[in-house]
């Protein structure tokens, strides 16, 4: 086997191709107590077991004038693939968080739990609690396939319980073969590995050259937003019967403010595989983006940008070359949203009932007037169906037994945090923000934490115009990431600095069409004055049915973004 290691190649890569599948130095680094940090290189390696190292970054400065090291801790994304969790998985992510976190779980973007602010000595005993209820973090982050998202609703079609299976083969074939996660987090004996022991047959030793996701979809409802991921797979469902998938690739949100040759893009459909090859067909595409990738600039690393510098036929040859068949033509399909439809409903063939309740930023906690978290912790005492984690940072109470509802509305609203669908505007409901600070290294601004103040000054403005039930989709982060999609926001606010925002317009309601930039570097008086005159101009010249980024097009206000490539047009 050739060892001449490409000298260009970035850093992430070297310390992948030094790592023995992914065991680098991390047992020396947990074991060591003179500081809450990994060795640098470890760093890289503990985001594919699922971790990021972070400090708390409302404390650093004063941290740093103490002389002190920052205020390590660390983040847990635990993969849930499709989001479906047991009352057993959500006690004890409950626990975990109250045990060793900061108190609260995240339910993110992608459909999974997040742990923050463990401390790195809590790292393998949080680990730990996650095998015993089946669950894991490897691959939760990191240069792999990522969680897999798919539609969150049973109730949506027949065929959904099909289709959610679909995402967990995938997700299982596709996660990391190496047994370095077990040995170190669970075993706690590192048995000294070399290459040769180990084997990923589909990633090879250096894994893919950057992150990787894949949803799936059952129309009309698009709320895993499929065309943001590198593979998107639209379920195609025929008299009750799942016949296989559209197939979408090269979407990716993430982009670097100053550097043109980044930008968000959404995913292509190439074409149709059956039910049975869906898994197949993943594979296949990992593997050229893993042989055809950029290893050099992480910047440009994504499928996205691979799949534009080869051109997408030159793409789907090679496809149809690793399958040895074509992909048949695309089906024809239909979403209408990208949201989640809120409250109770009840399966009619069933009897079962499930709740899809609202969680602002995705945060479950408790505060003075709102136990959210307790409420929970109490239905997952007796509750014999499901948690479900919708793409949307919401949570649905799924296949709920009829002698269970009324206890359950009744837990809710004793905790103040019962759906308030006639309190809450939808554009509230809807809205989504990253984490952002104070964990995020990346965040220029707050989002989180701030998103819920500037809707209560928002809503007075929907409120005015009589569009408090126009579900209008806002979406804001902290950095142009992406993490909360903001790109397929109808209004997205991207964090420039602390206090300022990008303002983009234009994204349809279904997923389908990115926004545009229309103002850069608003505050929040500036957020204000620019929106309302165009709510305004929504709430009296909107045709029938038409949504408020297809407004803004119609318009004038902003020009269609048709592909990634004329984002920045
Ligand atoms: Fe993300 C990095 C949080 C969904 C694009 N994301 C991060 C990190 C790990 C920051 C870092 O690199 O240090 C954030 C951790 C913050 C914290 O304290 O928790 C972070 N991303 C999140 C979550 C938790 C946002 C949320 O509030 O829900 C979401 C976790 C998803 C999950 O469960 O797996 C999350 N991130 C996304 C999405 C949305 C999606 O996948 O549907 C995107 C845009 C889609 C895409 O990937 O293109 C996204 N995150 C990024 C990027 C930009 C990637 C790129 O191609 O440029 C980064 C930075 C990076 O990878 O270098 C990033
Ligand atoms: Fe952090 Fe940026 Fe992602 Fe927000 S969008 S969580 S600020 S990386």
């Amino acid at each position: 086997m050739s060892t001449v290691v490409n000298p260009k190649l970035s850093e992430v890569e070297h310390v992948k191709i030094a790592s023995r599948y992914l065991r680098g130095t991390l047992v020396d680094s947990l074991a060591n107590r003179l500081t809450g940090a990994l060795n640098p290189d470890d760093t890289h390696l503990i985001k594919f077991h699922g971790s990021y190292q972070q400090t708390d970054r409302d404390l650093d400065s004063e941290r740093k004038r103490q002389k002190l090291e920052p205020l390590f801790s660390f983040m847990i994304r635990v993969r849930v693939p499709g989001g479906v969790a047991s009352s057993a998985q959500w006690q004890r992510m409950d626990a975990l968080a109250d045990a060793y976190g900061n108190g609260t779980l995240k339910l993110t973007t992608r459909q999974t739990f997040q742990l923050h602010g463990v401390l790195k000595r809590n790292l393998p005993a949080a680990i730990q609690g996650f095998n015993e209820v089946q669950m894991d973090s490897i691959a939760g982050c990191g240069d792999v396939n990522r969680n897999v998202m798919c539609n969150t609703n049973p109730h949506e079609s027949a065929v959904h319980g099909e289709v959610v299976k679909i995402a967990q083969e995938i997700s299982a074939h596709l996660t990391p073969r190496t047994t370095a996660y077990r040995e170190i987090w669970l075993d706690g004996d590192l048995v000294e590995t070399t290459e040769a022991v180990d084997d990923e047959p589909i990633y090879g030793h250096t894994y893919l050259p950057r992150k990787f996701k894949i949803a799936l979809a059952l129309p009309p409802y698009n709320d895993s937003d499929i065309f943001s991921n590198d593979i998107g797979l639209i379920a195609i469902e025929e008299n009750g019967q799942l016949l296989g998938f559209n197939v979408a690739v090269g979407g990716g949100l993430g982009m670097t403010f100053g550097l043109p040759e980044t930008y968000p893009r959404l995913a292509d459909l190439i074409g149709f595989v059956p039910a049975d090859k869906a898994v197949e067909a993943c594979e296949k595409i990992v593997t050229i983006q893993r042989d055809w990738g950029n290893r050099e600039n992480r910047k440009l690393s994504r499928l996205k940008y691979t799949i534009d510098r080869v051109g997408l036929p030159a793409f789907v040859a090679e496809l149809h070359q690793r399958l040895g068949y074509e992909l048949a033509p695309t089906r024809p399909y239909q979403f209408h949203s990208s949201s989640d439809a809120f409250g109770w409903t009840t399966n009619a063939a069933t009897g079962q009932s499930q709740l899809v309740l609202f969680v602002e930023g995705g945060r479950v906690l408790d505060r003075p007037g709102y136990r959210l978290k307790s409420a929970l912790r109490e239905i997952s005492a007796f509750h014999t169906g499901e948690f479900r984690l919708t793409g949307n940072q919401n949570l649905i109470l799924a296949n709920i037994g009829p002698q269970h509802v009324a206890r359950i509305q009744t837990i809710l609203e004793e905790a103040g945090a019962a759906p308030q669908a006639e309190q809450l505007t939808a554009l509230r409901r809807g809205a989504l923000a990253c984490v952002a600070l104070n964990t995020c290294s990346q965040a220029f601004a707050e989002a989180e934490r701030y998103l819920p103040h500037l809707l209560d000054k928002l809503d007075a403005v929907i409120r005015a115009h009589g569009l408090a039930d126009a579900g209008i989709l806002i979406r804001m982060t902290g950095c142009p990431n992406g993490c909360a999609r903001p790109y397929l926001g109808e209004i997205g606010l991207v964090g420039r600095a602390p206090g300022r925002y990008n303002l983009y317009l234009g994204a349809d309601h279904a997923g389908e069409r990115l926004n545009k930039l229309y103002r850069e570097m608003l505050d929040e008086d500036g957020i204000l004055r620019e929106l309302s005159p165009i709510l305004a101009a929504y709430a009296a010249g909107r045709q029938p049915g038409e949504g408020f980024g297809d407004f803004t097009i119609r318009t004038g206000i902003v020009k269609a973004t048709v592909r990634g490539l004329d984002f920045h047009d």
